[in-house]
């Protein structure tokens, strides 16, 4: 594998960052006040609308939607279930630190529930006021999925690793899709709008705040594994300024996992502060799309409108001629399969909700020797990988744990190969969908992930942590950050993402892809949402 530099269709990076996260007692972190530039919301859709084209969500596909339709000329308006994340809170503060979450940091809890759930064995999730926040911990039986709410979608809480897979792996992620296309136009532009960018090496080198990810790959190194220099959207100039201390501290105070008050490029920054200036898009925060049906004039479509608290406070029904699901694989895949199953959408078929898949992701630390310190300081944005795709399947982020103090911990999230894939289904006797995800399946992702660590351990003299997760619980295998699938081009839609049985009808995010992009996922859904889109504005409109 090669240790590339550059990022199209470079390398595949390790994944997405994550992590961490504690209590203020634990955690010393900071915060300084300060807004993000963060984009404006609109006036909310009104009851009866009658619109040209409904998104529903403000994440990746829906972005992309939304900009190149009303580039197009089209009037759209975009819902999405969580907040607009313009304002600051009683802090000064868009979002919270990653280290001392409030109410701002999780959809609708009341106690926490933080992927690196423990810390030198203590549990350290906490108490929190219910509120429509950032981050959903959503739970189905076998696993726990994290996804962004508000708009931006993913976009606002995720890593920013931003990974355009190997050519060579294109044909196991989207095997309908003709990958000259995709490396030739799509990739490339979605690189281009996301923002998407390499540390600067010499700063790598030599700042306190990537000590983390080079003794990481002295570490994969001396076990004779490839790395890589993972691209992101992080705005690398700015890091540097934050560690001059020239400006406002985000990613290396910790901020990411409940937002970046600034810094990153979230979508906010990129489409859709190009969506707003078209003048042809309205957003509906605080709007849930709750059914579609067929109707004259295209779809009814029928969407909550919530309170902070999360209870309906307003039912509006609207008139769309055409619908973009951009739900997210999760929302998209559980609207689509309960109006299967209640009546709305009777012809949708049997492929709705199948081919579900977690990206193999799985957790891990390691403990070092005291002569190998990770460092105090450590950039919330991970930005190395170490890859063992081909021999093991296996590729691992050194991600941070931004703990403020020296851990002597490295740890990783892994995109791991696996064969596993679930299917939503709709429970006559809840009213809810579930998933039919077993958590044992993260052995085949544990196994890949061992291909890298064991023999780092056993070449280092080290050993797993086992108190993140749980009392001596190595793996982090109970969540993914990276749900695909559910509704799978070619089988649920056509080859462009257009619902059989019902014309008008559209997916264009995550749902599309059949469980695993190999490495992480948003600059695909991205490429492939800008692929889909083009063929239905050329066709369809
Ligand atoms: P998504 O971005 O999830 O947008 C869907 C939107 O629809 C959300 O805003 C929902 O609130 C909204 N919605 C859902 N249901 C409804 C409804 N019924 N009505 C109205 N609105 C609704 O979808 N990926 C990477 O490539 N690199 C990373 O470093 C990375 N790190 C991550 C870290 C974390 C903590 C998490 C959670 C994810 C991370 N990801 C990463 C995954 C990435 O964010 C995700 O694949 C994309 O955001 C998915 O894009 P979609 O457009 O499919």
């Amino acid at each position: 594998m090669t240790h590339t530099m550059t990022c199209d269709n470079g390398f595949e990076g390790p994944s997405r960052r994550t992590f961490l996260t504690g209590t203020g007692s634990i955690l010393g972190a900071v915060a300084l006040g300060g807004l993000a530039p963060a984009a404006r919301a609109s006036a909310s859709i009104a009851d009866a609308a009658v619109i040209p084209a409904l998104v529903i969500g403000t994440g990746y596909g829906g972005s992309v939607a939304a900009l190149r339709l009303a580039q197009a000329g089209v009037d759209v308006h975009m819902v999405e279930m969580g907040m607009a994340w313009d304002t600051p809170g009683a802090d000064g503060k868009i979002f919270a630190n990653t280290t001392t979450p409030d109410q701002r940091s999780f959809w609708l809890r009341t106690k926490t529930k933080q992927p690196l759930s423990n810390f030198l064995g203590f549990p350290i999730d906490k108490a929190i006021p219910r509120y429509t926040g950032v981050l959903d911990a959503e739970e189905f039986a076998g696993i726990t999925v994290y996804q962004g709410r508000g708009v931006g979608g993913g976009s606002l809480v995720n890593g920013g690793m931003a990974v355009t897979p190997k050519r060579e792996y294109f044909g196991d992620v989207l095997p309908m899709v003709n990958a000259d296309e995709m490396y030739n136009r799509y990739y490339p532009r979605a690189n281009a709008e996301l923002g998407v960018g390499l540390i600067r090496p010499e700063w790598f080198e030599t700042t306190d705040a990537y000590q983390y990810a080079r003794v990481g790959r002295k570490h994969a190194q001396r076990s004779n594994f490839p790395h890589v220099f993972v691209p992101t959207v992080y705005d690398w100039n700015y890091m540097e300024q934050e560690a001059a201390g020239t400006v406002p501290k985000s990613a290396l105070i910790g901020e990411i996992l409940y937002g970046n008050n600034y810094g990153k490029k979230s979508l906010q920054q990129t489409y859709l502060s190009k969506v707003r200036a078209t003048g042809r898009v309205t957003i509906s925060p605080l709007h849930r799309v709750v059914s579609v049906v067929p109707a004259a004039g295209g779809y009814s479509v029928t969407i909550e409108q919530l309170n902070t608290n999360g209870d309906p406070i307003a039912t509006k029904q609207i008139t769309a001629a055409k619908v973009f699901f951009a739900a997210g694989s999760v929302g998209t895949s559980k609207l689509l399969v309960k109006l299967k199953a209640t009546g709305a959408l009777p012809n949708l078929n049997g492929e709705v909700g199948k081919g579900w898949g977690d990206n193999g992701n799985v957790m891990c630390g390691r403990a070092n020797h005291m002569w190998d310190p990770t460092g105090a300081l450590q950039s919330s944005i991970p930005t190395l990988g170490i890859d063992n795709w081909v021999a093991g399947g296996a590729f691992a982020e050194v991600a941070p744990l931004p703990t403020g103090i020296e851990t002597y911990a490295s740890f990783y999230l892994s995109i791991t190969r696996t064969p596993n894939r679930a299917q939503f289904s709709w429970n006559p006797t809840t009213s809810k969908v579930d998933l039919s995800w077993q958590t044992a399946w993260k052995g085949v992702s544990i196994n890949a992930a061992k291909t890298i660590f064991d023999k780092i351990n056993s070449k280092e003299g080290t050993i797993y942590r086992t108190d993140f997760f749980g009392a001596y619980k190595i793996w982090g295998d109970h969540l993914t950050y990276h749900p695909l699938g559910g509704a799978i081009l070619n089988k649920a839609t056509d080859n462009y993402g257009r619902l059989h049985g019902y014309p008008g009808l559209y997916v264009i995010d995550g749902s599309l892809i059949p469980g695993s992009t190999v490495v992480n996922p948003f600059v695909t859904i991205t490429a492939l949402a800008e692929r889909n889109i083009e063929k239905i504005i050329a066709t369809d409109l």
